[in-house]
C-alpha cells in the first residue's frame, strides 16, 4: 500500500511538524497574517488596506486548507477508492472566506486575531468577491453537493470550467431597463485557486476522422487547445477532509501559430491564438436555452474532454484492467451540459484503449448517471459534424445499433438520438438517457413528469427503475449558520446541542417543535427574524438612500427572471393591491399592515420579455414609494445584481418568500427550502418542491394557490382554440392591466409587448391563477395579523426542514448511483 511506505526523504517528524499547518490559536493565526502581509504581499502594517488585509487573512486560511487538501488526496490515494465526479458547467460558489472559517472551527479566533492587527473580520469578509460561475438554481445546487460530499467525507470531486467572466453584473438604467457590465472576478488575486501548470492536456477540435478497421477510428488535424487544471479547495464541515474542484482554462497550446508567423500573417497567427483563450472566456448567461452556438459547443466539448482524460490517467494510476473502470469511477451529469462525455468516453475506449464497441458501450453506460433539470437541448448535425467529427460518427454508430433494438417504428423514432428535418438535430437528452445507468429529476412532481412524458419511451424500454428521484437539498452551513448567525445560535441554545450536530444532522431540528409554545422561546424567535429584517434594512439603506420600515411584513420573491416563474403575477400582484389602497379611506388604510415587497434576479440578456418585466418593477417601485398617501404601508424594491452573497441577506429577513410558478414547470426550486430553514413562509403554487415542502411541515403552514399540473394542458389548449376576452375571464387583473398600459407606472406603451402575453395566449396562465393568488395573498395577511401564530408556524417550518439538507441529497446519490462510500481522515 502506498500510504504505507516508508517516508520519502528527509526526517519524517521534522517535515509532518512543518505540515501541520497554523496552529488554532490566536498567535500562532495572527503571526500567519502577518506573514502573508509581509511576503506574498510586500507590505507593512502602514500600508495595508482593507483589500490588503483580506488578501492577507485569506491566504493565511488558504494555508490551511491546502494542508488538508493534501492529507485527503494522499488519503484517497492511499489504496484503490472509488470516487464520484460531479460534472457541471456551473459551479455559483459565492464567497468563501466566511465559509472556510466556519467549516474549519476557526472563525471566532480569526475574529479576534484580525481584531488585535486592527481590522474587523466582518468588513474584510465584505471584501471579496462572488465567484459567480453560475446562472442560478443548477449552479448553486452543484456548490451545494461539493459543501456536502466534502463534509461527509465522501470522495467526490467537482469538474468544471474557470470562466474569466461570470455572470454578468446586472445594472438598472434611467428608464428602469437592466443594462449588463462584465464580472471581471479575477481581476484581483484569487486566494482560494491553485494554478496546476503540470495538469494539461490536448483538446483537438475539427479536423477529420478516418475508420481503420470496424468500429474503430482516427481522428487528426484541425485545432488543439491547451486545457489548464486550476484546484478550488472544497473544505468539509467540522472535518479535516477536503476535496477538489477542478477547473479547466483554456490555451493557446503553442504562444501562436509559428508557420503562419514566419509567413508574415501575424494577425492570424494572434487569431487562432485568441479562438482557443476564446473557450473559457465567459459563462453564457442564458439558463434554460442555450443551444446552436459554436463556442458553446466548443465549451462543453472542452470540459468533458479535459475532465475525462484526467479522470482516466487518475484511473490508470490504480493499475486495474479498463473493464473495470465502473468499479472506480462513477461520473454525475449535470443536466445535459456534459453528455458529450459518453461519445467521448467510447472514442477513447475504442481508438485509444482498443475495446471492441459492445464492450465499450458496457463500461460506458455503467459509469455515467444522469440528472435531467428542464428542457431539452439539441445540437445540429452539421456543427458537430464540423466540430466534431469523430463524435457524430460514434453517434451514428449508437443509432445504428438502436435501430436493431424491436419496436414499433413511430416510438423507434420518437427515441431516436437523431432527429429528422432540415437540419438534423442531436438529441442530447437521449443520449444521455442510454448512455447512463440510472436517470433521475430534482423532486417527486418533476420525476413523475419526466417518466410519464419525456422519458415514457424510455420507461417502456429500460424498465422503471433506471428512472427515480432525488430531490434536491442545500447545505445548511452556508444556508443557516452563515447566513443566519443568530438563529444557528438559538437553535443550538436552545437545543442544548453543539451546532456541528444539526448542522450535519438536520433532521435534529425537529426539536424546535417542543418550544413551539414557549413564550419566551417564540420572543427570542421573533427578534432574531427583527435583526435580519434589520440588517437587510441597512443594505437598502447604504446601497439605495431608501430607509425601510422594519415592522412591515417582508414579501420576497428573489431568483432569475423567466415567464414561468412570473414575476409578472407577484407586480401586477403588488399593483393590484397599490390600486385598492388608493380606493380606500385614510381611515380604512390605518387598519392595512404594512408591507415591504422586495424583488431582486437577472434576466437573460436577450430576453425581451423577461426584461420589460425588471422595467416595470423598477418603475412601478419609482411611483409607489413616493406616493405619500400609501407609502408607509406599501414600498417595493428591485434590488439590482442579485448574487449568492445579497440571496444570504435577503433570506434570513423574509416574513414570507414567493415560489409562483405555473404548476409543472418549476423542476424543483431551492431557495424555497433556503427560505423555509430560515422560518419564512412559503406563498406558492402546487409544484417543484413546494409540494415536499408542504408535506413536511403540513399544508396548514404553508400558502397555497392556483391551479394544478393536471390542468394546465387543458387550459392552455382552451386559450388556443377558445380564447376568452381577459375582462371576461379575469376583470380584475384586467384592471390592473389596463392601468399600466395607460401609463400609470410610466412609459405608455412600452410595456405593450408584456402585457400582450397576458392578453393573448397566456401560456403561463396568470389569467387563471391570478384571482386565487390575491385571495392567497388575503390570506397571508391576515395570518400576519396573529403574530404568535404566525412564529409558531415559521419555528415549525424551520423544525421541519431536515429532509431538505443537501446531504441528504449527497446520500441517496451515493448510495443510489455512485456506489461510494465515506472515509474520514485520521
Ligand atoms: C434549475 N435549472 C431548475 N438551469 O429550473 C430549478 N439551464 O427548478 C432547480 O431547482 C434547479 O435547476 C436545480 O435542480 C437551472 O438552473 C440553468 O441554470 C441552466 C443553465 C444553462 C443551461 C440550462
Amino acid at each position: 500500500e502506498k500510504g504505507k511506505e516508508k517516508w520519502p526523504r528527509g526526517d519524517e517528524k521534522v517535515w509532518k511538524d512543518g505540515l501541520r499547518g497554523v496552529d488554532k490559536d490566536v498567535p500562532d493565526i495572527t503571526r500567519s497574517v502577518v506573514h502573508h502581509v509581509q511576503t506574498s504581499l510586500a507590505r507593512q502594517a502602514y500600508n495595508l488596506d482593507e483589500a490588503g488585509a483580506y488578501q492577507a487573512a485569506a491566504l493565511s486560511v488558504r494555508d490551511n486548507l491546502l494542508v488538508n487538501w493534501n492529507e485527503t488526496q494522499l488519503h484517497f490515494n492511499s489504496k484503490p477508492t472509488k470516487r464520484a465526479y460531479y460534472l457541471s458547467l456551473e459551479f455559483l460558489m459565492g464567497r468563501t472566506l466566511d465559509n472556510a472559517l466556519l467549516n474549519l472551527g476557526l472563525k471566532n479566533k480569526y475574529a479576534d486575531g484580525i481584531t488585535k492587527l486592527g481590522f474587523s473580520l466582518e468588513d474584510l469578509l465584505e471584501q471579496e468577491r462572488d465567484a459567480a460561475l453560475g446562472n442560478g438554481g443548477l449552479g448553486r445546487l452543484a456548490a451545494c453537493y461539493l459543501d456536502s460530499s466534502a463534509s461527509q467525507e465522501l470522495p467526490v470531486w467537482g469538474y468544471g470550467l474557470r470562466y474569466q467572466y461570470g455572470i454578468f453584473q446586472q445594472l438598472i438604467g434611467p428608464d428602469g431597463s437592466q443594462l449588463e457590465a462584465p464580472d471581471p472576478w479575477l481581476q484581483h488575486d484569487n486566494p482560494w485557486e491553485l494554478p496546476r501548470s503540470d495538469v494539461t492536456y490536448d483538446i483537438r477540435f475539427y479536423g477529420h476522422s478516418e475508420r481503420v478497421d470496424g468500429m474503430k477510428a482516427v481522428w487528426s488535424g484541425g485545432q488543439e487547445v491547451l486545457a489548464v487544471a486550476y484546484d478550488v479547495m472544497i473544505p468539509g464541515y467540522a472535518t479535516k477532509n477536503t476535496n477538489n474542484l477542478r477547473l479547466w482554462e483554456s490555451k493557446p497550446k503553442r504562444g501562436f501559430d509559428l508557420n503562419s508567423f514566419n509567413a508574415g500573417d501575424y494577425e492570424r497567427a494572434v487569431e487562432s491564438s485568441n479562438s482557443a483563450a476564446a473557450i473559457t472566456s465567459v459563462l453564457y448567461p442564458n439558463d434554460h436555452t442555450t443551444f446552436g452556438k459554436e463556442l458553446r459547443l466548443k465549451q462543453q466539448y472542452f470540459w468533458t474532454a479535459a475532465s475525462l482524460a484526467d479522470i482516466l490517467r487518475r484511473f490508470k494510476n490504480l493499475d486495474k484492467p479498463i473493464s473495470e473502470f465502473p468499479e472506480y469511477v462513477s461520473i454525475q451529469l449535470n443536466d445535459t451540459h456534459p453528455t458529450l462525455a459518453i461519445p467521448e468516453l467510447m472514442r477513447i475506449l475504442l481508438d485509444e484503449e482498443d475495446v471492441p464497441w459492445d464492450a465499450a458501450w458496457d463500461i460506458v453506460t455503467r459509469t455515467f448517471f444522469f440528472t435531467n433539470h428542464t428542457v431539452l437541448p439539441k445540437w445540429p448535425v452539421p456543427l458537430m459534424q464540423h466540430l466534431l467529427p469523430r463524435h457524430m460518427q460514434i453517434i451514428f454508430d449508437i443509432v445504428t445499433v438502436e435501430k436493431k433494438f424491436p419496436g414499433d417504428r413511430e416510438k423507434l423514432a420518437r427515441m431516436s438520438l437523431i432527429e429528422e428535418g432540415f437540419p438534423q438535430n442531436v438529441r442530447m437528452a437521449n443520449l444521455a438517457c442510454i448512455g447512463s445507468r440510472k436517470v433521475n429529476g430534482v423532486a417527486e412532481l418533476h420525476s413523475d413528469l419526466l417518466r410519464a412524458t419525456i422519458m415514457k419511451d424510455f420507461v417502456d424500454f429500460f424498465g422503471i427503475s433506471k428512472f427515480f428521484n432525488v430531490t434536491n437539498g442545500i447545505t445548511p452551513r452556508r444556508w443557516l449558520d452563515q447566513c443566519n448567525p443568530l438563529l444557528s445560535q438559538l437553535i443550538a441554545d436552545t437545543l442544548k446541542l453543539p451546532k456541528a450536530t444539526f448542522l450535519k444532522d438536520l433532521t435534529r431540528l425537529e426539536g424546535l417543535l417542543k418550544f413551539e409554545d414557549d413564550p419566551n422561546f417564540q420572543k427570542k424567535w421573533a427578534a432574531v427574524k427583527q435583526s435580519n429584517k434589520e440588517r437587510l434594512a441597512h443594505y437598502v439603506q447604504v446601497t439605495t438612500g431608501h430607509i425601510i420600515n422594519t415592522k412591515a411584513m417582508f414579501d420576497v420573491q428573489i431568483k432569475r427572471l423567466h415567464e414561468y416563474k412570473r414575476q409578472t403575477l407577484n407586480i401586477l400582484g403588488v399593483i393590484h393591491r397599490y390600486l385598492a389602497l388608493k380606493a380606500m379611506t385614510p381611515e380604512e388604510r390605518k387598519k392595512v399592515n404594512p408591507k415591504v415587497v422586495f424583488f431582486a434576479g437577472k434576466a437573460a440578456p436577450g430576453y425581451y420579455i423577461a426584461k420589460l418585466t425588471i422595467r416595470l418593477i423598477v418603475n412601478a417601485a419609482r411611483i409607489i414609494n413616493e406616493d405619500p398617501e400609501t407609502k408607509d404601508i406599501l414600498s417595493l424594491f428591485f434590488l439590482p445584481d442579485y448574487s449568492v452573497s445579497l440571496a444570504e441577506i435577503l433570506i434570513p429577513a423574509s416574513d414570507i418568500s414567493q415560489h409562483i410558478s405555473t404548476a409543472g414547470t418549476e423542476a424543483s426550486g431551492t431557495s424555497n427550502m433556503k427560505f423555509c430553514l430560515n422560518g419564512g413562509l412559503l406563498l406558492g403554487t402546487v409544484d417543484g418542491a413546494n409540494i415536499e415542502i408542504a408535506e413536511e411541515v403540513g399544508e396548514q403552514n404553508v400558502f397555497f394557490f392556483g391551479h394544478l399540473t393536471p390542468a394546465v394542458e387543458d387550459l392552455r389548449y382552451q386559450h388556443m382554440y377558445h380564447p376568452v376576452p381577459i375582462e371576461q375571464k379575469c376583470p380584475g387583473l384586467a384592471k390592473v392591466i389596463n392601468e399600466v398600459s395607460a401609463g400609470r407606472f410610466g412609459d405608455a406603451g412600452v410595456y405593450e409587448p408584456l402585457l400582450n402575453t397576458i392578453r393573448q395566449n397566456d401560456y403561463y396562465l396568470l389569467t387563471e391563477d391570478f384571482d386565487s393568488y390575491i385571495q392567497a395573498l388575503k390570506l397571508v395577511d391576515e395570518a400576519y395579523q396573529d403574530r404568535t401564530e404566525w412564529i409558531k408556524k415559521s419555528i415549525r417550518t424551520t423544525a421541519k426542514m431536515g429532509k431538505f439538507s443537501s446531504d441528504r441529497a449527497i446520500q441517496d446519490y451515493a448510495q443510489e448511483c455512485w456506489n461510494i462510500e465515506s472515509n474520514k481522515l485520521p
